[in-house]
């Protein structure tokens, strides 16, 4: 242990209510993330893993929060918090597997360090791109207060990562819908190399939380009491009144953001002027010089910690080196759930527009899952800009029918953080569009989190989208193309009002993420029969829309309606296959076809580069090779933003290269 001076009569430990079992326990369990992190340091000196991120001098955070509230509360802790897991009694031989990257820690090897949450300890663990934590804890929170429990979700965040965008939607979505959260910013002064200074121009985060209508309170984090005290009281005030509070530790980070990168940035005499404040040290003191505790005690508790840790790792170490399996690893990317459609009940049906399609839909989805909430811009009592969740408020209540702020980032973590609750969101975008500024928790929380640590997130994204409206570059974007990449989610295109509410009703009950498309430009021009009843349609299944021997054209969306046009105006028999799934898309469609006509083209509205269609034609090229008469060709739109003015927009979407393509191919 390193011999540092301590800070007699710093710290006020002798807080009023702690008994001295609970200054033993508080001890004990700040002992414990020290003594690991020395030995953790020890390890990586020995090359025996591979990275660590120190908490040396912040334990008393975590150890305070972790004592403070109650074992079934969830805390989303941050990369200093090794205390969160050790004080919820994480077995340390799971945790050291974990940070080795071995089978039985709890991402089987898929994630480092403190990349992982385990419900069972209810710890939501971090991604690396920190702030969007905050939402989760806001889903949580709101999960919490929506079925009346009484209990508060805790999030940690670092000064530094204040700074994003996250950070803000998160206490603004927090003060707005008064949930029981508490955020507790570790100020320690750094953000890597970037001191606070540099990184906000106030001086405290007190000053900060009024802002948004927030409760503030600043403790001393290095004093394990204070924080236990603090947010102990904090706690059973949410737990009776909920509503979230910022608590800002002032602490210091000891050692290097992790620790290849040193300290050489910090003043010297920062660096000393902090290390008198040692929260171990000085507590240490206190409870020996009240007789709380004594030196035999200290050596009973060290030689036990030391015991439990060294157990830990020569379990974790003997085990052997992880092995891959691919299947294993496919298989794992989705919450297992087999569908079985669900047929409607009745034979009754009714000419329905798209939009009304959707409508249907949502509604009986909210009648048959009690569970599942909404969210989205103005979908609350103004009905959506499109009017699809028109009425719902008066069906289904404010609760679960969400107007929200205009944050889509901070929605989407809040909508995971209800799924973590066992709730079903959907949330709307008001455009598709929008979702770029929601993208960091789609593609790395909703997507990953079962993967990473088996978490389901049992969300439905609904994307208004397309052009053909005249909207300009910011409202009409097809952005499909931009999901499809991302293992882990499930994406989902109807091109007609049958197929809208079989899709979305499934998708809704899939407890897997979705990204839901569904066409501006067909909302009001298409109509359809539609089943009264609820019924869902098969996930990955395309579907035959026409029938013919010359030519097969696959494509999905208003694609769709394109091709039977086009064909029709040709006069070509085509097969049109409508793709309906576009993640996991249907191969036997698409080979069935092939197949059948020799000649194949793929229409997309998105732009050409890159879009689904790319992808789908190199599998036809390397796997149907054989039964091909002729190139496979594809057409899409322009590579350009989509523009604004109607006869740009005509020439930028794909339709009359499209009909001269399949001309070519026809004739090929
Ligand atoms: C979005 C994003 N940008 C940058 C990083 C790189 N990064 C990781 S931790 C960190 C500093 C975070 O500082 P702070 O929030 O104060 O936490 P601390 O490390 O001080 O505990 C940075 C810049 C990241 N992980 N995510």
């Amino acid at each position: 242990m390193t011999q540092i001076k301590t800070a007699e009569n710093l710290f006020q430990f002798d807080i009023g209510g702690i008994s001295k079992e609970t200054h033993l326990q508080l001890y004990e369990s700040l002992l414990m993330p020290r003594r690991i992190e020395e030995k953790m340091l020890i390890l990586l000196r020995q090359g025996k893993i591979s990275k660590w991120f120190s908490g040396w001098g912040q334990e008393a955070i975590s150890i305070g929060v972790v004592n403070a509230l109650e074992k079934d509360e969830f805390i989303l802790p941050m990369h200093r918090n090794l205390g969160i897991f050790t004080g919820r009694d994480i077995p340390l031989s799971r945790l050291f597997a974990q940070f080795q990257g071995k089978k039985t820690g709890f991402t089987k090897g898929r994630d480092r360090s403190f990349h992982f949450g385990s419900i069972e300890h209810h710890i939501v663990g971090m991604i690396s791109h920190l702030g969007p934590q905050m939402a989760i804890a806001d889903g949580i929170g709101l999960a919490h207060k929506l079925s009346n429990e009484k209990k508060v979700c805790l999030v940690f965040s670092g000064d530094g990562a204040s700074s994003e965008g996250d950070f803000h939607e998160g206490l603004n979505v927090a003060a707005v819908w008064k949930l029981p959260v508490i955020f507790v910013v570790e100020h320690n002064g750094y953000g890597l190399s970037t001191p606070s200074e540099e990184q906000f121009a106030f001086t405290n985060f007190t000053d900060k939380g009024p802002g948004y209508g927030i409760e503030s309170y600043r403790i001393d984090g290095n004093n394990v009491a204070e924080v236990y005290s603090m947010i102990k009281k904090l706690a059973e005030g949410i737990r009776e009144n909920p509503r979230p509070i910022l608590v800002e530790a002032m602490t210091f980070r000891m050692r290097g953001h992790e620790e290849a990168s040193g300290t050489k940035y910090v003043p010297k005499d920062l660096m000393e002027s902090w290390a008198i404040k040692d929260p171990v040290l000085n507590y240490e003191k206190f409870l020996l010089d009240r007789g709380i505790l004594s030196e035999s005690i200290l050596k009973e508790l060290n030689t036990k910690i030391k015991k439990l840790i060294n157990e830990g790792l020569d379990e974790a170490f003997s085990e052997s080196s992880i092995t891959a399996d691919s299947q294993e690893e496919l298989s794992d990317l989705y919450a297992p759930f087999s569908q079985v459609p669900i047929s409607p009940n009745s034979g009754n049906s009714r000419e329905l527009r798209f939009v009304d399609a959707i409508s249907d839909a949502l509604k009986q989805s909210m009648q048959k899952f009690p569970n599942l909430v909404l969210m989205g811009q103005d979908i609350g009592t103004y009905g959506g800009v499109f009017k699809i969740t028109d009425g719902f408020v008066e069906a289904f209540g404010k609760e679960r029918v969400r107007n929200t702020p205009l944050c889509e980032s901070a929605i989407i973590g809040a909508a995971l953080g209800l799924s973590i609750k066992g709730y079903k969101a959907m949330v709307e975008m008001q455009f598709a569009d929008f979702v770029s500024v929601g993208f960091n928790q789609i593609v790395n929380n909703l997507a990953k989190i079962h993967y990473r640590w088996g978490q389901n997130a049992d969300v439905v994204v609904r994307m208004p989208t397309g052009a053909g409206v005249a909207a300009g570059p910011f409202h009409s974007q097809s952005n499909e193309a931009w999901f499809f990449h991302t293992p882990g989610l499930k994406i989902v295109y109807p091109s007609n009002p049958y197929d809208a509410k079989g899709l979305l009703n499934a998708a809704l009950e899939d407890p897997n993420p979705y990204l839901y498309f569904e066409h501006k430009a067909l909302y009001r021009s298409l109509t359809g029969e539609v089943p009264d009843d609820y019924y869902t349609l098969p996930i990955g299944q395309a579907k035959l829309v026409t029938e013919g021997s010359e030519v097969s054209i696959i494509t999905y969306g208003m694609g769709v309606h394109w091709a039977k046009s086009t064909a029709e105006s040709l006069g070509c028999k085509a097969d049109i296959l409508d793709l309906r799934t576009l993640l996991p898309w249907d191969k036997d469609a698409v080979e069935k076809t092939v197949r059948k006509t020799g000649k194949v083209i793929f229409l997309q509205e998105d732009c050409l580069t890159g879009g689904i269609g790319g992808e789908i034609c190199a599998w036809i090229a390397e796997h149907c090779f054989q039964y091909l008469d002729a190139p496979v060709m594809r057409e899409g739109s322009l590579d350009t933003p989509v523009p604004f003015a109607p006869p740009l927009e005509k020439n930028f979407l794909p339709v009359e290269r499209f009909s001269d393509k399949l001309k070519n191919l026809l004739e090929y």
